[in-house]
């Protein structure tokens, strides 16, 4: 059995796997760029921090799934209010999160509006941090209306990476997800109003490309709108050079007053979103670790310590940013050397995998397995079961262990019939991690270790602090060895996550 694990973008031929270095197929410059930006590797989100200032209200279009009392949805989960900021606020909230959360490295606008119909707002931000905080990478967020009349001046403020919420290249389409859009100080409603958008979209998109920029697309997918669709999507993007697609699902509630969510339009289930990422995945580096954080988060992806920075408390701190930036650069020379270290050890668990089959008689395949992971960052499994408010989640089989998406405990609530006040907070974690037949944690209490049993699913306690992909490895190969997993029948069997 040789297992390698592979680059965000499942891409088996990008040199991933023996080396155990997952950026290792990307160009030195571009590994750079993405090393330490939490949303554009996977890796990096294990060990660095992004945090977003809340200083654009103001909106150029109008998205179905948007209620404009909230934050944009084109980057964040709907039905959540940031407090909104001057930039002068912004920034000093970024350098009191810089000082004491040294691991964030990046500054992202996404909201609550779109950042670039509030030019002024977000590139005024931009300009102060790029003098006072050179070490943070910015990060713009955009639905890419007024994208190209901007490229210009975000490549002045050094912006080296920019996600553009792209949800369809044909007008037809769009006009079923965007009503109007705000243009040349008139309302434009309809199949030209998507027309345009596209438009302005593919134009930022190439500008940005033709400057170096790195550029992300999200995608919303939007069940009988736009799944099939995306994969045009994807491979236009592609073919124009964007780094990343990350294909997000659609979240419609009612009670979120938004178009779709009133009338009933349903999100993906977890199955359809992972089916039409890994179809995507041919054409292009996919990004499924996002956690559609809200425009005011900081700290980790899938953790939000905004509430530790609040302007009130700010402004009891003493910041001395340049004693901050000292810490900040040997906690990062740490973190690299820990990465560095699990990349080796990881690299060298894998050729001895590999040198383990040789020499064995061929055997069928045996059935791949999806695994959850609780961890609180570092690559590392060291969350305990209780603790953990989301599951990373990997498939392991006979050719390699990927990532194939987080799954928080709450948004698995379907409304169902077992949904409820007296749901406990283990049954939606049970109803969370369906489909997989492991969960590895730091420890575990004895009540849940028998409710995770009687619902088929494996407690694994025993690699705490090991490094994930390899403890998954371990895991997977104990299973074959006592031959619990039986061959794969023609195609691998892919679990839903
Ligand atoms: Fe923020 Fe977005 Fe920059 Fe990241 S988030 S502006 S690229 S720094 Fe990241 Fe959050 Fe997903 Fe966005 S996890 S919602 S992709
Ligand atoms: Fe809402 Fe964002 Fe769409 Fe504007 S771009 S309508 S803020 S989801």
């Amino acid at each position: 059995m040789e297992l390698k694990v592979q680059s965000p973008g499942g891409c088996a031929s990008s040199g991933c796997g023996s080396s155990g270095d997952r950026l290792a197929y990307l160009p030195e410059a571009i590994r750079a760029k993405v090393n330490n930006h939490p949303c554009f590797s996977e890796d990096a989100h294990h060990h660095y921090a992004r945090m977003h200032v809340a200083v654009a209200p103001a909106c150029n279009i109008q998205c179905h799934y948007c209620n404009r009392k909230y934050d944009c949805s084109n980057e964040s989960r709907p039905g959540v209010v940031s407090e909104l900021l001057t930039p002068d606020q912004a920034v000093k909230k970024v350098l009191a999160v810089a000082a004491n959360i040294p691991q964030m490295t990046v500054l992202g606008i996404a909201g609550p509006g779109d950042p670039l119909a509030n030019p002024e707002r977000t590139l005024e931000t931009f300009r102060q941090l790029s003098e006072k905080a050179p070490d943070i990478k910015l990060c713009v967020s955009t639905n890419g209306l007024a994208l190209p009349s901007v490229v210009e001046e975000l490549c002045k403020h050094n912006i080296e990476h920019v996600t553009i919420t792209i949800n369809c290249v044909d007008p037809d389409v769009g006009a079923k997800i965007y009503p109007w859009i705000f243009w040349n100080n008139r309302r434009i409603k309809g199949r030209r109003a998507a027309e345009i958008l596209i438009e302005q979209q593919q134009k930022g998109l190439e500008m940005l490309v033709a400057r170096g920029v790195l550029v992300k697309v999200n995608s919303v997918l939007i069940p009988g709108v736009n799944e099939e669709h995306l994969k045009e999507v994807s491979r236009v993007v592609k073919a124009k050079g964007a780094f990343l697609h990350n294909v997000m699902p659609l979240i419609a509630e009612a009670e979120h007053g938004t178009f779709y969510g009133l009338m009933g339009q349903r999100g993906p289930t977890s199955e359809e979103l992972q089916t039409l990422q890994d179809a995507c995945a041919g054409d292009m580096a996919m990004m499924r670790h996002c956690r559609q954080c809200r425009a005011d988060a900081v700290g980790m992806l899938g953790e939000d310590r905004g509430h530790e920075f609040t302007l009130d408390k700010i402004e009891q701190m003493d910041i001395d940013y340049a004693a901050a930036m000292t810490r900040r650069a040997e906690v990062h020379a740490t973190i690299e050397a820990n990465r560095a270290a699990q990349r080796q050890h990881s690299g060298e668990t894998f050729v001895s995998l590999a040198s383990l089959k040789r020499g064995l008689p061929r055997k069928p395949e045996p059935r791949p397995v999806l695994m959850a992971v609780a961890t609180t960052g570092g690559g590392v499994i060291n969350q305990h079961f209780g603790h953990a408010r989301e599951f990373l989640v990997y498939e392991a089989s006979s050719q390699d262990v990927r990532f194939i998406g987080a799954r928080k405990v709450d948004l698995y609530c379907s409304g169902g019939d077992s949904c409820g006040e007296a749901e406990t907070k283990l049954q939606k974690t049970i109803r969370a991690l369906a489909g997989c037949e492991v969960v590895l944690c730091a420890k575990i209490g004895y009540e849940p270790w028998g409710q995770l049993e009687a619902a088929g699913i494996a407690p694994n306690g025993e690699h705490a602090m090991e490094p994930i992909e390899e403890a998954i490895a371990a895991v997977y190969r104990e299973l074959e060895e006592s031959g619990r997993l039986e061959p794969s029948v023609a195609e691998p069997r892919r679990l839903s996550a």
